[in-house]
């Protein structure tokens, strides 16, 4: 495919200012009719004929003012139409063509989901159901006439309002739905299908009354309560903390289970994969729950950071993800815990978009290039975007921020937006120069950051000399230095925090900095002195990660320590068990090298403490325990990486740590016993969080004890999060014992495909030679289907992503299997195949063995012949 550049953008020659559709669902050949009302546009190329997009259409029928066009008035294909001529003042085209849902594997446009036709439109799924300018910057008032089987879908929805329906003959009935809103034809949807639904009534904060409806499969109706109460709490929040208010008489939410991704913003019809919609104490676990709160609350934000703004073109995507994800993040923060929170989230920015950022698939939050777009919904334009949106709050302060938000939503609501006119608003409000800071959305890659630190006894001074750089990215050779925020303190000899205070002079931070805790980065280097501090400190810096950045090197294991014991900020206690977990991780492999072991006998005593303190938030403690991924060790080495070398070491620390924390591991089990009743809530999960991780430890410790404990928990268990991790403690353990829990937890579970899920994705990630041939065993299973993308990423996309000995197996078992399912994936829905081929991202950072097989994997899949333009994109990036 063509390479798209953002430096072509050319505004629409033509304006499409009102869409007419009229749908008549039919299995196999719906109809669609649309009538569009054209115009050119002022600030468009003049005299250019019309190009509309189009993908595998049929047409039937095309109409200009009325009358038939002759064929030498335009040219068409199944992936594009061309008006020749048209006329210079606004005009109507009607166009009529045929589409065949149940051929639809792609799952983007008009699909069937189970009996239930459904719609995925972005980014360019609209050109597959009727030609169109199927680009964001053409805004739209539509509406939406649907037909279909009353017995078949006596549910018909879509965006907007309900504004009328009635029966037909034949056993057909008719909805027709107005979106009053002008919008891009990504944010069209429709839903057809016999749901049932739960429904609320939802009063604005100005008094307008909302019909609030969440459609399932029936008889799934009681699972979708959380998500009810997830959308209601979204509402509110964000009418208070950005004063949005929804805007239509209606919001719908239909749930499916055969879904791409994770949710879809439709305007007033938010269409969701149902793993973000349904939840029962019995099948759904803690971070599922945390999971359908903060995706049902993407998507509503969405409605104004998406949808009443949309984006000008696709290189805007951050404009709207990262900005949405900023505030989905923000709301699970205040609903939940702050802290916890932001360790998750760092957890994720870590183990997903760094990988990519020091990988050949690299890109800016803002790209400028794309062969792909499907191939650009990345961590690095969801993640690291919200991490800038944060960094600007940190910069400018939450007034400023605030006021910002405000005059962004007055100037640019119903409009399609860029990243320059976002930025301005806050150059705007705060007075502050942001060209700098732009380049956030322009460099790839991740800044590392170095700090030398020396303490003057004599002069009570400390002096903190920081250095960035950043790496090449592709394309990218010299980086600019970046504006980072670093939230600092200076933590004295008795644990307690010391006031900052900035000597005078060129070297000293600025009494604001002091004052708020945070210094700026701006220029390669530059040296801090602090004044008045006593004794020597050590320094807390990027508390609560407030830059997207790598700290080098690590302090020492006393500095950490201290951190662990008596940092103020809660992030950096748990970043210090972080450093000092990896510290011995990376010890232990030199002692396998014949090098000296780890010393982690004051860790150790430190994590104990914490155990045993049974104060404070035992979701922190928890967070404490879960020691890095093997996936973060291995970024932490960044070259050579042999995963089995990794796994070993890992394996060990975990070992020694369970066994010498297993009285107290032992004795928070049991006092993080379920209580009466299941509620989801933080303070429950970090309950049940504890007590699991605990349990995990303390069978790595001791399997002979561990493991009945573990299949008394799992026999037991109340709820899933208790049944699901122990049976995942118990997957770590071969045995009889093990193979009995999976097959009573299948048969317990069979009908629900939602847990069958986690049946599959935790089989797929048991770390033992034979995983290859269970996986393989897997995908023969009646159960298993390469048309449900959730099956896949169970079982593929966990092995690929969530087992690292096996996936990188040295003789290239793992890397076949994935090979094989890609390629016969590829023609059937190519932006999953391509997804699942970006478990390879990383391979240059593999030792030579594994690097070799790798390679060569992706050169034999990239030259196979009739591949999508997704899976040619990313091996060729991935190569390049
Ligand atoms: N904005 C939505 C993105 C999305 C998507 C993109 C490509 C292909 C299929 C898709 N389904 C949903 C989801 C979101 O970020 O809110
Ligand atoms: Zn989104």
């Amino acid at each position: 495919p063509q390479a798209v550049r953002l430096a072509d953008y050319r505004p629409p020659a033509f304006l499409i200012d009102a869409v007419d559709l009229d749908i008549s669902l039919d299995r196999s050949k719906t109809r669609v009719a649309a009538r569009l009302a054209i115009r050119r546009n002022p600030a468009g190329q003049a005299g250019a004929p019309l190009a509309l997009d189009g993908d595998g259409l049929v047409l039937r029928r095309v109409a200009l003012d009325g009358a038939p066009l002759a064929p030498e008035a335009y040219e068409a294909t199944p992936d594009s139409f061309l008006l020749r001529a048209p006329p210079e003042g606004p005009f109507t085209l009607e166009i009529e063509t045929d589409v065949d849902p149940s051929a639809n594997t792609q799952l983007s446009g008009l699909y069937r989901s189970g009996s239930a036709y459904c719609t995925q439109c972005e980014a360019e799924g609209f050109r597959r159901i009727t030609y169109f300018l199927d680009r964001p910057d053409v805004l739209s008032v539509y509406t939406t006439r649907i037909e279909a089987d009353k017995s078949e879908a006596p549910v018909l929805l879509g965006n907007g309002n309900p504004v009328g329906a009635g029966d037909l003959d034949g056993g057909r009935h008719f909805a027709i739905w107005r979106d009053p809103f002008p919008k891009p034809c990504y944010l069209f949807a429709l839903v057809g299908g016999d749901l049932g639904h739960i429904s609320e009534s939802y009063r604005t904060s100005s008094g307008r009354d909302v019909e609030l409806a969440i459609y399932v499969e029936r008889g799934k109706e009681p699972f979708a309560s959380y998500a009810m109460d997830s959308l209601v709490r979204s509402m509110r929040w964000d009418e208070q903390a950005f004063g949005r208010e929804y805007d239509l008489d209606v919001f719908n939410i239909v749930a499916v289970s055969d879904f791409n991704m994770g949710a879809m913003e439709n305007k007033g019809l938010n269409i969701f994969n149902d793993k973000y919609v349904l939840a029962s104490p019995e099948t759904a676990t803690d971070s599922d729950y945390a999971g359908i709160e903060s995706v049902i609350a993407h998507e509503y934000f969405h409605n104004w950071t998406g949808n009443r703004i949309t984006c000008r073109d696709w290189f805007q995507l951050c404009l709207k993800e990262g900005l949405t994800v900023y505030r989905d993040q923000e709301f699970s923060a205040d609903q939940r815990s702050r802290a916890v929170k932001r360790i998750s989230d760092v957890r994720g920015l870590r183990a997903q978009q760094f990988p990519e950022d020091a990988g050949p698939l690299a890109h800016p939050v803002r790209p400028s290039l794309y062969h792909e777009i499907n191939n650009f919904y990345t961590a690095t334009v969801y993640e690291k975007g919200a991490e800038i949106v944060r960094m600007l709050k940190t910069l400018i302060g939450e007034a400023d921020f605030r006021r910002g938000m405000d005059l962004y939503f007055a100037r640019f609501d119903g409009t399609a937006a860029t990243v320059e006119d976002f930025l301005a608003c806050f150059a705007e409000a705060s007075g502050r120069d942001l060209a700098q800071f732009s380049l956030w959305y322009e460099q790839a890659g991740t800044p590392q950051i170095s700090v030398q630190s020396d303490y003057d006894a004599a002069a009570k001074t400390f002096t903190l000399a920081l250095e960035q750089s950043t790496p090449p990215t592709p394309g990218q050779s010299d980086k600019k230095p970046f504006v980072i925020p670093l939230a600092l303190g200076l933590i004295g000899e008795n644990g307690d925090e010391l006031t900052l205070s900035a000597a005078p002079g060129e070297t000293g931070a600025s009494g604001e900095e002091c004052a708020r805790g945070v210094v700026e980065l701006s220029t390669p280097k530059r040296k801090i002195v602090f004044e008045n501090v006593p004794s020597r400190p050590v320094a807390s810096l990027l508390r609560g990660f407030s830059a997207p950045v790598r700290l080098a090197p690590p302090q020492s294991a006393e500095d950490l320590e201290r951190l662990l014991a008596h940092d103020s900020d809660s992030f950096n206690r748990w970043q210090a068990a972080q450093s000092l977990a990896l510290r011995s991780v990376f010890a232990r492999i030199e002692a396998a090298r014949g090098g000296e072991g780890a010393d982690d006998k004051a860790f150790f005593d430190a994590l104990k403490r914490l155990v045993e303190a049974g104060e404070g938030d035992p979701s922190l403690v928890a967070q404490a325990l879960s020691l890095p991924s093997e996936i973060d060790i291995a970024r932490e080495m960044g070259k050579d990486v042999d995963p089995d070398v990794i796994y070993s070491a890992r394996s060990g620390l975990r070992r020694d740590l369970g066994r010498f924390l297993a009285p107290a591991l032992a004795e928070a089990h049991a006092r993080f016993a379920p209580q009466e009743g299941f509620s989801p809530d933080a303070a429950s999960a970090g309950r049940r969080a504890m007590r699991n991780v605990a349990l995990d430890l303390l069978a790595a410790g001791d399997p002979a004890s561990g493991g009945p404990l573990a299949e008394r928990q799992f026999a037991e268990a109340t709820n899933m999060t208790d049944r699901i991790c122990a049976l995942a403690t118990l997957s770590h353990l071969p045995g009889a014992a093990r193979e009995d829990a999976f097959a009573a937890f299948y048969e317990r579970y069979r009908k629900d495909h939602l847990v069958v899920d986690k049946w599959f994705a935790l089989q797929s990630t048991i770390p033992e030679v034979e995983t290859t041939a269970r996986v393989a065993r897997l995908m023969a299973h009646e159960d298993f289907s390469l048309a449900n993308p959730n099956r896949v990423r169970a079982v593929v996309g966990s092995f690929a992503n969530g087992n690292p000995t096996r996936f990188h197996a040295l003789d290239g078992s793992g890397y076949a299997l994935l090979e094989r399912v890609v390629l016969e994936l590829d023609p059937k829905n190519p932006q999953l195949a391509a997804r699942l081929l970006s478990a390879l991202r990383s391979w240059r950072s593999l030792e030579e063995r594994r690097r070799k097989i790798a390679e060569t994997t992706l050169r034999r899949i990239l030259a196979t012949p009739d591949l999508s333009a997704d899976v040619s994109d990313i091996a060729t990036r991935a190569l390049g």
